[in-house]
């Protein structure tokens, strides 16, 4: 089966890994097109090796689309989700901005790819990029040992935050280096009152805080893993982290396990599980780093020990490119199961 497809948010850090995405993975394609901003409308845009035109999104766009991935801010899905589901489209949103509404299945496939069969609102929600490669990662855990508690802190990329962001890092990197003034105008929020260099430093705040002194970043880490583990009584905590790290967010996590496991049990878990690869040899010095799983589709997982006090108690270093895992592959990922599934 052949589906026209619509990339909306065409132009962005990970529309862009959408579009490389569904040619390296031979996406059935009947036609495509690419919506972004009026800015870029009729700019040229390349896709396996035709040049169409950029269109700027409007509700009309969606005529004729089977299938929508959406990344290009919550206003742009709120606005034209709706529009896109009612012209038959099924949307695949990147964005948190349907993520909690209990009409909208929240999916990891290797976690909960059952809760793509309804989908009330015609609309599926892709989870947000560190809660992503953490839940595909504590999923087989979870499935021989059971899951009660996850305490995580996060190292994550400025590609998270959007093409501005890595354009701000490399320049505040070339002017610490030349001597010049360092300016920063959109970490940790663009739309925050304050503003923070993050070459040479980390920022503890990702997105803004509510009214609870966590942010929506650690609070979105909280939410959707109970969601999609469908474990709302899982205690969770975040704490989330900006490092000056272009792609590839990494996760300190600390986990407590219903049953007690060994080391062993935790490597033979993961090892071959959907995505994972375990990179755990300290002997060789081998962990995981997001150097090295830029461009990269696993989530790796190192660092495996038990607690010292605590035999249920574990902990883990989870790493994944936050563009791809994150976003761009699980959104297409959910399209293939779909397809798999015959629900396209
Ligand atoms: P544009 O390039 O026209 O601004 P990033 O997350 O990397 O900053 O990318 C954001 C993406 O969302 C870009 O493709 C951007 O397009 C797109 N976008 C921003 N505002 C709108 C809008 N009002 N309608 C459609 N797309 C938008
Ligand atoms: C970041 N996790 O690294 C964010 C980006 O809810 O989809 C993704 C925000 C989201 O800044």
């Amino acid at each position: 089966k052949q589906l026209n497809v619509a990339v909306v948010g065409a132009t962005g850090a990970v529309g862009t890994k959408m579009m490389e995405k569904l040619i390296e993975r031979n996406f059935p394609i009947k036609s495509i097109k690419f919506l972004a901003s009026a800015r870029s409308a009729g700019n040229p845009i390349e896709f396996n090796g035709t040049t169409y035109k950029i269109e700027e999104a409007t509700p009309e766009s969606f005529e004729g689309v089977d299938v929508a991935l959406f990344s290009a801010g919550g206003s742009v899905s709120a606005a034209l989700a709706p529009e896109a589901a009612a012209r038959g489209a099924v949307v695949i949103d990147n964005t948190s901005h349907f993520r909690m509404d209990p009409e909208v299945p929240l999916v990891v496939p290797e976690v909960n790819r059952h809760a793509l069969k309804t989908i009330p609102k015609g609309i599926i929600a892709n989870p947000n990029c560190s809660t992503i490669q953490m839940v595909a990662a504590l999923q087989p855990l979870r499935e021989k040992f059971g899951l009660t508690k996850v305490v995580v802190s996060t190292y994550q990329a400025v590609s998270g935050s959007g093409i501005a962001a890595i354009d701000e890092l490399k320049a505040q990197s070339q002017n610490w280096e030349a001597g010049k003034n360092v300016e920063a105008n959109v970490l940790p929020v663009k739309s925050d009152v304050k503003h923070f260099p993050i070459a040479r430093n980390v920022i503890p705040q990702i997105d803004k805080f509510t009214d609870n002194g966590y942010t929506y970043e650690e609070m979105k880490m909280i939410n959707e893993t109970k969601k999609i583990m469908e474990l709302p009584e899982l205690h969770v905590a975040a704490t989330c982290v900006r490092v000056p790290v272009v792609s590839g967010h990494s996760e300190s996590v600390y986990i407590e396990l219903e049953q007690e496991a060994t080391v062993q049990d935790i490597f033979a878990a993961l090892q071959g599980a959907p995505g994972i690869v375990v990179q755990d040899d300290i002997t060789n010095q081998t962990y995981p780093m997001p150097l090295f799983a830029e461009n990269e589709d696993p989530t790796y997982v190192g660092r495996i020990r038990q607690d010292l006090d605590n035999k249920k108690g574990f902990h883990l270093w989870i790493v994944a490119d936050n563009l791809l895992k994150g976003a761009a592959l699980n959104s297409i990922q959910i399209a293939e199961a779909m397809l798999e599934d015959n629900l396209l």
